[in-house]
């Protein structure tokens, strides 16, 4: 696709899908490698003695289904980008691993974003990492938790504070690691949804946020946003999407980064920000892994002393003008 195809189309649709950008082996693989040596570590503590080589030795796909089954607290956690919502601790700890930090680097996906944001960008800390088992192996509980389960109908606009949601350019940049079609729970979007701008949202019967009303939106045409590995979705922020269920056999597993324009906001603050790209070499300051665990370091000081790592500003503006019903 022309750059100025990805501006055009991101700004008529919202979205836009850029196929065959990333490589597997050079791009993908390594975050995959590093998800596995955090697999081994938990069977190294959660796994008899005598049963450890063997499961190690098993594939990917099998290690984690194993690992899934032997109900350890907060196993997600262990995959996270991020630190864990609630009462961070100074030994919290997340998936801080260079192929992570790696993509948030990658030129590629800098070069697509360029197109969109302008030459001044900036890393946002929402980020996500997502390993969703078949729908039939999740408890009742993760159905609807967006990490492990469905996604609901929501805009990511949604999930940033009061002025992120309002001064952040940010997009969203979802990254499949393993084939994602309709049937393993692909995103299904709203084209040009995002013109509405905000919109109201509510919490869900586990806390998940959600656009208020979402059942409308099964009524409108939607979009499932399948994607091949290599393949990269950016979204607007105000883009309204949500993902299927996961009703394969096998797993489905994406990483979401995001990006806003330097200077602006994260909506998430004091959590990491730093400029990826800049015509002005010299902000570019983070350079090497190491520096971006140290920003998460400074920033855990002050989560684990108000005892939250981010609070969620559920928009909820006053009368209905907001509501999905008024707009749609
Ligand atoms: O991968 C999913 O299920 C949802 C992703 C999403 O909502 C996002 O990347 O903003
Ligand atoms: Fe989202």
């Amino acid at each position: 696709m022309t750059s100025t195809g990805i501006k055009a189309r991101f700004q008529r649709d919202g979205f836009v899908r850029i196929r065959n950008i990333l490589n597997f082996e050079n791009d993908l693989k390594p975050v995959l490698n590093s998800m596995e040596f955090v697999m081994n570590r938990i069977v190294l503590r959660y796994v008899p003695r005598k049963l450890q080589s063997e499961i190690i030795g098993l594939p990917f796909k099998r290690k984690y289904q194993y690992l899934t089954k032997l109900s350890i607290p907060n196993v997600n956690q262990y995959f996270s980008i991020r630190y864990s919502q609630q009462n961070p601790t100074s030994n919290s700890d997340f998936l801080a691993c260079k192929s992570i930090f790696n993509l948030i680097k990658n030129r590629k996906i800098h070069k697509c974003l360029e197109k969109i944001l302008g030459s001044e960008i900036a890393s946002n800390p929402v980020q996500n990492s997502r390993i969703k088992v078949p729908e039939k192996k999740l408890e009742f509980d993760n159905l609807h938790d967006g990490l492990l389960g469905r996604t609901p109908w929501h805009q990511d606009a949604a999930v940033l504070d009061k002025n992120g949601q309002k001064n952040t350019d940010l997009v969203t940049c979802w990254i499949p690691f393993t084939k994602t079609k309709i049937k393993n729970g692909c995103m299904l979007i709203i084209k040009e949804s995002h013109k509405l701008g905000l919109l109201n949202h509510g919490r869900g019967p586990k806390g998940q946020v959600e656009i208020k009303n979402k059942e409308l939106l099964d009524k409108i045409e939607s979009i499932p946003l399948e994607a091949d590995v290599g393949d990269i979705i950016l979204m607007d922020k105000n883009t309204i999407h949500c993902s299927l269920p996961n009703v394969s056999k096998s797993f489905r597993i994406s990483i979401d980064l995001r990006f806003n324009k330097a200077g602006q906001p994260t909506g998430r603050e004091p959590l990491p920000s730093f400029y990826v790209a800049s015509k002005n070499k010299k902000n570019i300051t983070v350079t090497n892994y190491m520096q971006w665990i140290a920003l998460w370091e400074k920033a855990k000081e002050k989560c684990v002393s108000r005892k939250y790592l981010y609070k969620l500003h559920v928009p909820t503006f006053k009368g209905k003008d907001r509501d999905l019903a008024q707009v749609i």
